[in-house]
């Protein structure tokens, strides 16, 4: 048993949860009817209305949701609250057409920051400890997220955001950081740093809680060990509202998702069929609860297994297996994510054929992204300054796409093997997914 944030919701009994989630499924589907035309729309199509909706046993006739959507409704078609109503917005990275934009009323920030301080109790977090969150503020989740979370619990919070690792350091002795948030590849590359300093015995953190990207069982044992913490994972996405949307307890065996405003579902990605516990498929999530964005069934293109078996920290709520893969080509690297096609875009808008290769690799627990691009025949007879000027104009227009660097390597006409099946264009060897 342990301690927790929201004890009567995160301890309630799985007949009080069904009943949370029938009802406010219920009323959020009314809700997005009346106020959301594209929902409506969708809807009719499905030749579904809100009178067919009785409770979580009728989730199923409502349609899907997918990143499509998101990017035809952009910006504000999925809004069920007017504009006026919301306090915030946030986004993820990436091209316009892959960018997502959430809207949060003050309730949903509430919501959101309530999921974080949950997390943060589960990691052993109170209000005497001290916050240190190193993911990025900003547009990104990660940052204003914990942030909240640690503001509700009443703990000092440090808003570090990433980046600058001597300050890092140097505020984490000095204030004495306990609870460290940042994403593992970060937590790993803090760990060399502060131990090549021999900073170690300076250092008094006891806890970390790290997401927002893959990572394996190795890589926590490496972190747990190098600091002499206890690794914490969470899960979440923008779309849904950010970090928290599932997080580990103490049993450290898969993250409990906050049910009482998320209801969970596992499919078959392949035919939208609903899959029992226990069985591999894609989450989807609705996020009943959310007054300006709330989604309904939406896809995240996360592949995991749902577990309701009983915790050993008392929580009641399901638990999912980390992500154990996705169903769609998205990369995240060095915590951003990265389509192949914004990159493909760069290289054709610069007048490449689609002739490349994307080889994502990790390196002491650091992430590198190299692309591989042939030159046309014209480009190959230029000089060598040319070519290398060529070079960094494409890291240039990468890291403005991409907001990361990325190497670039142009190589010979006709040198990247051709496939004859479906092109292999990514490459990464990083093994993220082995669990
Ligand atoms: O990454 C939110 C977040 C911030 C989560 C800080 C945890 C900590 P997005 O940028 O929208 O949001 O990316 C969401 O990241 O669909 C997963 O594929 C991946 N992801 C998030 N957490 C984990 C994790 C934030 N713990 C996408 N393990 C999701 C593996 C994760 N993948």
């Amino acid at each position: 048993m342990g301690n927790y944030f929201s004890p009567e919701k995160e301890t309630a009994s799985r007949e009080q949860i069904r009943e949370w989630q029938s009802k406010g499924l219920v009323d959020c589907v009314k809700r997005v009817y009346e106020n959301v035309p594209y929902y409506r729309n969708k809807m009719e199509e499905a030749g579904v209305t809100p009178d067919d909706i009785h409770g979580l046993e009728d989730l199923h006739k409502l349609p899907f949701l997918t990143k499509d959507d998101l990017r035809e409704a952009y910006p504000y078609g999925l809004m069920a609250r007017p504009l006026t109503d919301c306090v915030r917005i946030q986004s993820t990275s990436g091209t316009t057409g892959r960018r997502v934009v959430a809207f949060y009323t003050q309730n949903d920030i509430d919501l959101w920051e309530e999921c974080c301080a949950r997390a943060l109790v589960a990691a052993g977090g109170t209000k005497d400890d001290v916050v240190h969150v190193s993911y990025g503020y900003g547009l990104f989740t990660g940052g204003p997220g914990l942030n909240g979370g640690s503001h509700k619990l009443g703990s000092l919070t440090l808003p570090m955001s990433s980046g600058n690792t001597d300050r890092q350091i140097q505020f984490m002795t000095d204030l004495q950081s306990t609870i460290i948030c940042c994403t593992p590849s970060y937590a790993a590359y803090l760990a060399e740093s502060i131990n090549e300093r021999g900073l170690r015995d300076k250092i008094h953190l006891k806890a970390g809680i790290f997401g927002a990207e893959a990572w394996t069982e190795e890589m926590r044992h490496d972190i747990e060990q190098a600091l002499g913490i206890k690794a914490y994972d969470i899960y979440g996405l923008t779309e849904i509202s950010g970090p928290g949307v599932s997080f580990e307890c103490s049993e450290q065996t898969g993250m409990h998702i906050n049910e009482d405003y998320f209801i969970a579902e596992v499919i078959n990605p392949k035919t939208g069929e609903v899959l029992p516990d226990g069985e591999k498929g894609e989450l989807v999530f609705t996020s009943f609860s959310k007054e300006a964005f709330p989604l309904i069934r939406y896809r995240t293109k996360d592949i995991c297994i749902l577990s309701r078996e009983k915790c050993s920290c008392g929580r009641t709520f399901v638990k999912m297996t980390k992500p154990l893969g996705r169903s769609d080509d998205m990369l995240i690297v060095k915590g951003v994510n990265v389509f192949p096609s914004q990159i493909e875009t760069v290289l054709l808008n610069h007048g490449y054929a689609a002739n490349y290769q994307i080889i994502v690799d990790r390196q002491k627990n650091s992430d590198s992204i190299e692309v591989r691009v042939e030159m046309t025949p014209e480009m190959f007879s230029d000089e060598l300054s040319k070519i290398t000027a060529r070079e960094k104009e494409l890291v240039a227009a990468l890291k403005s796409m991409l907001g990361i660097y990325a190497v670039v390597r142009l190589v010979e006409p006709k040198s990247i093997i051709r496939s004859e099946g479906k092109a292999v264009r990514v490459i990464d060897r990083r093994n993220l997914y082995k669990g």
